[in-house]
């Protein structure tokens, strides 16, 4: 997949995009990232890319002229259409599905604002969706995108090594669950010991525990995550018992 991103910040999605599984896909050609920066499309000798708002107020604007030149730069760049996605605090929450939707796509380009934001008649223009990654405020939408290109690329083919299957993370499922605890060594410790199951050698019986867990625990704490009525019959019976022991332990 090819990922333009226009920021005024490049170097940032660069370092970003270096490490562990994106830096891998890069590596292995599975995600082909391009970073634009709307200030070497900016004439004069200042290079203005912002100014002020019109109405006053605090902050700058993200100016259309060079954001139109550094997009179009962008798109020419390779012939496969993108959709214009603009991270913003307007926009539509972030959802696993969002992220499967873009992952399937062969290319899309991620508009970064700073400043206050950008001239509303440039996102009119030209941007297809506007996304959020949640309710907190940043300083601008390089975060947002980092996220996007980290959340999309994991789902490309061949991007994760088998152990770290896409299959079985949290939200992935048909009922998204949040994962069960895990353990490693030593099994005995000051602070507390290994559940006896999962050293049981019972693959069944692990396999059961760790469905459990993450029942209860979504219930716990993300109860907005679980649609009890859509619970299987085995998953019902695993969580009511999860609960009656969580009570009564
Ligand atoms: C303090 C500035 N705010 C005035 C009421 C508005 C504002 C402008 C620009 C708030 C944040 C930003 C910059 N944020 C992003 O570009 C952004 C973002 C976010 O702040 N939260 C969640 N997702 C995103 S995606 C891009």
């Amino acid at each position: 997949m090819r990922i333009d991103v226009i920021t005024l910040f490049p170097e940032f999605m660069a370092q970003s995009a270096a490490l562990g599984v994106v830096g891998r896909a890069a590596e292995r050609g599975l995600l082909d990232l391009h970073g634009w920066n709307p200030r070497d499309y900016a004439e004069g000798n200042y290079r203005r890319v912002d100014d002020r708002p019109f109405g006053g107020g605090p902050g700058m604007v993200m100016l259309i002229e060079p954001l139109r030149a550094c997009l179009a730069a962008a798109k020419a760049a390779d012939p496969a259409p993108a959709p214009v996605i603009y991270l913003s605090p307007q926009g539509k929450p972030l959802t696993q599905a969002k992220v499967r939707e873009l992952a399937a796509l062969p290319r899309m380009i991620l508009l970064c604002g700073r400043y206050e934001g950008v001239d509303e008649r440039f996102l009119a223009a030209e941007v297809t969706e506007e996304i959020s990654i949640g309710d907190y405020v940043l300083s601008g939408g390089e975060l947002g995108a980092a996220v996007i290109v980290d959340a999309v690329t994991r789902l490309q083919e061949g991007a994760l090594n088998d152990v770290e299957s896409a299959a079985q993370d949290s939200f992935e499922g048909p009922q998204g669950l949040l994962d069960c605890p895990h353990f490693s060594q030593p099994a005995h410790h000051e602070w507390g010991d290994v559940p006896d199951v999962l050293r049981s050698g019972n693959h069944a019986a692990i396999a059961n525990w760790r469905r459990q867990q993450s029942l209860l625990r979504t219930w716990l704490r993300r109860p907005d995550l679980l649609d009890e009525s859509a619970l299987s019959k085995a998953d019902r019976k695993l969580l009511d018992q999860a609960k009656a022991e969580h009570e009564s332990p």
